[in-house]
């Protein structure tokens, strides 16, 4: 099994780049983004509770996105291995997510961090804001405070896994081709 991690801030493009991965390596792509906003958009009661957070630039609570994921990794016995995206984005989740994986015996090979300046982040999601409908990116403020987030409480789970000597730094800017390059550059060391 193939067992990534796409990692990098809110606007870094792991959402972008994954749909690529996935095609590629024929991966099953979990975003806990993309999960969240389907529970919303169905309106289950999970949706409702995890609304007002996002809508804030929180994070949602931890046992909300690991129960989701524990299921989604159950769900799919057969899988060639996973692509995380978004996901884990604190350190319990990302012992969690350890926890999930040694039950089937299958570790992650590798976290790839996507490097990208901040200046260039809010640049990008402003622009996504124009045409995503998407509330947490209409707001600047709301911005800011996903960048904090970020900074408190998703920048440590890279420092998890670096003691393990998983964390590889990509290049996350210029075009989505070259990036996407840099990614299976590192990818096919494991194939
Ligand atoms: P996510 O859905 O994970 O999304 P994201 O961080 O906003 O963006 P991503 O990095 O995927 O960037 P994208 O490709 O879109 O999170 C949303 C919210 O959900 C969180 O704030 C949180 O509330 C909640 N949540 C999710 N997971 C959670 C978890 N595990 N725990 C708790 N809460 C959780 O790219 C951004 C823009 O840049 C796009 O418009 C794209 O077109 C553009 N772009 C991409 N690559 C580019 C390039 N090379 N050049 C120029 N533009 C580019």
């Amino acid at each position: 099994m193939l067992n990534l991690i796409l990692f990098g801030p809110p606007g870094s493009g792991k959402g972008t780049q994954s749909e690529k991965l996935v095609e590629k390596y024929h991966l099953i792509h979990l975003s806990t983004g993309d999960l969240l906003r389907k529970e919303i958009s169905t309106k289950t009661e999970l949706g409702l509770a995890a609304q007002g957070y996002m809508n804030e630039g929180k994070l949602v609570p931890d046992e909300v996105v690991i129960g989701m994921i524990g299921n989604c990794i159950d769900a799919n016995p057969a899988a060639k291995g996973f692509l995380f995206d978004g996901f884990p984005r604190t350190v319990p989740q990302a012992k969690a997510l350890d926890t999930l994986l040694s039950a089937k015996s299958t570790p992650i090979n590798t976290v790839l961090f996507l490097q990208v300046n901040e200046e260039e982040l809010i640049k990008r999601l402003v622009k996504r804001g124009e045409t995503s409908g998407r509330a947490d990116d209409a707001d600047p403020a709301i911005q800011k405070k996903r960048q904090d987030v970020y900074k408190e409480q998703t920048l440590p789970v890279s420092g998890y896994y670096q003691q393990f000597d998983k964390v590889v730094n990509v290049i996350g800017e210029g075009s989505i081709d070259d990036i996407f390059a840099g990614l299976s550059k590192e990818i096919d060391k494991f194939n």
